[in-house]
């Protein structure tokens, strides 16, 4: 079939809106009509040539939600009509990881999945003139039409709104998942957030939800602090503005009491991915217990550093991927929790775009505009 889709076809370029073909379901495969799909950060990070693992040309994205067309060769668990969420962790319950209990990782699909293949080693798109394009992250949602392994989507609800619940594809889960899966925040706490865009702001839902008593937020751009207070930030830190302090200092300060002298937060999280911010964020963790989750993702060649003592001294320093969630289990729950007034998506979903203005949408954060740009088919 052809459907349309915005093309990366090279690196640091706009996408290119256009026609392509798409080859049916295989075996264990199945095809999905996107409604909806967010831009996220990673879409952006790919799309620049800052991602190691980047091809070109590709169709992008990966936070969609659509309905079920078409079904593979013996694919039991889905059939036309179902709305579905794309997975980039898919969850297939039979390989090590998955069975190990102790990770989301699943390990499946991860080999072709990053060569921008389908489990087969074929890509089911292509340009008109036949020249293939690649899968993307195992989902490219940056198209009317993709085809995805049945293990990489998870069935949901089919009262909940499309361009909603696309978020829960990625950004929500991450970030909430971040908080209760990867650090286990405690009634109580106190947490630093650093990046306070579509990621950290789900990491502050997922605070108040987890009951933190100070959440500090920090961005050098004081638009989103408006909005994370809405979500349940309680302090707000500009490292651009501060005057004879570093940002770790002026998070200790906010955290000192009589009691505790010392200072700092129990949980800290990195929604930047700026590796001097993820620095930064492990040091403003307490001595003796403070975790530090990075999220962020760093462009090829960065590396993270500190001094061996910050983790001597009983820091730990964690990472997180989709935010620990097993996605074909917990992906509907999180749409249940939307749907049941649990979790807020709504206002996060700042500006809603048409598949040709999709480059616009990557303007938008750019300038910091936007929290979630969405695209409606
Ligand atoms: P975004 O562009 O919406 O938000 C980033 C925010 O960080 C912005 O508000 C920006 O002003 C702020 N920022 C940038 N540099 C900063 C600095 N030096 N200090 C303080 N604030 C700074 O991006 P997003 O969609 O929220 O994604 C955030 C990061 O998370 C990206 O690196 C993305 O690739 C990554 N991510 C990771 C996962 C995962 O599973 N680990 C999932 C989704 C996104
Ligand atoms: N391709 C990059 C790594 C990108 C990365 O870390 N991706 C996250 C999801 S970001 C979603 O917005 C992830 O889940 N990674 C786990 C995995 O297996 O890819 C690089 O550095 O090569
Ligand atoms: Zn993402």
């Amino acid at each position: 079939m052809r459907t349309r889709a915005a093309v990366a076809l090279e690196a640091g370029k706009p996408l290119e809106v256009m026609e392509v073909n798409l080859e049916g379901p295989k075996k264990g495969e199945v095809l999905v009509e996107i409604k909806a799909t967010g831009l996220c950060h990673t879409d952006e990070f790919t799309r620049s040539g800052a991602d190691p693992e980047g091809l070109f040309p590709s169709i992008l994205g990966h936070e969609g939600a659509g309905v079920v067309m078409e079904v593979g060769e013996g694919v039991t668990t889905l059939k036309p009509g179902d709305h579905v969420i794309p997975l980039y962790t898919p969850e297939c319950r039979e390989c090590h990881s998955c069975l190990s209990g102790k990770t989301n990782l699943c390990t499946a699909i991860r080999g072709t999945q990053g060569q921008g293949l389908m489990p087969d080693g074929t890509t089911r798109f292509s340009m008109l003139d036949g020249t293939p394009i690649y899968h993307y992250m195992g989902c490219s949602t940056f198209a009317n039409h993709t085809v995805l392994p049945e293990i990489a989507l998870a069935k949901v609800r089919d009262d909940a709104p499309f361009d909603k619940i696309c978020y829960i594809g990625c950004g929500v889960t991450t970030g909430i998942g971040a908080v209760i899966n990867t650090a286990g925040v405690e009634i109580g706490s106190t947490a630093a957030v650093f990046g306070l865009g579509g990621i950290g702001l789900n990491v502050i839902q997922g605070l108040r939800m987890a009951g933190a008593d100070k959440i500090i937020g920090v961005d050098l751009n004081d638009d989103k602090a408006e909005m994370a207070k809405k979500f349940g930030m309680t302090h707000f830190v500009n490292p651009s503005k501060l005057e004879g302090q570093s940002t770790v200092e002026a998070i200790v300060e906010l955290t000192k009491t009589e009691k505790d002298p010392f200072g700092g937060v129990d949980y800290s999280f990195d929604a930047t991915g700026n590796v001097q911010v993820m620095r930064d964020a492990l040091e403003c963790s307490h001595r003796g217990w403070g975790v530090s989750v990075i999220i962020g993702v760093a462009p090829a060649g960065a590396e993270i550093s500190t001094r061996p003592f910050q983790l001597v001294t009983g820091r730990v320093w964690k990472g997180t991927a989709f935010g620990g969630a097993k996605g074909r289990t917990d992906v509907p729950q999180f749409v249940d929790w939307y749907m049941d007034g649990k979790i807020e998506i709504d206002e996060m979903i700042t500006h809603k775009l048409t598949l040709d203005e999709i480059n616009h949408g990557f303007d938008l954060m750019h300038e910091g505009k936007s929290i979630r740009a969405v695209v409606e088919f």
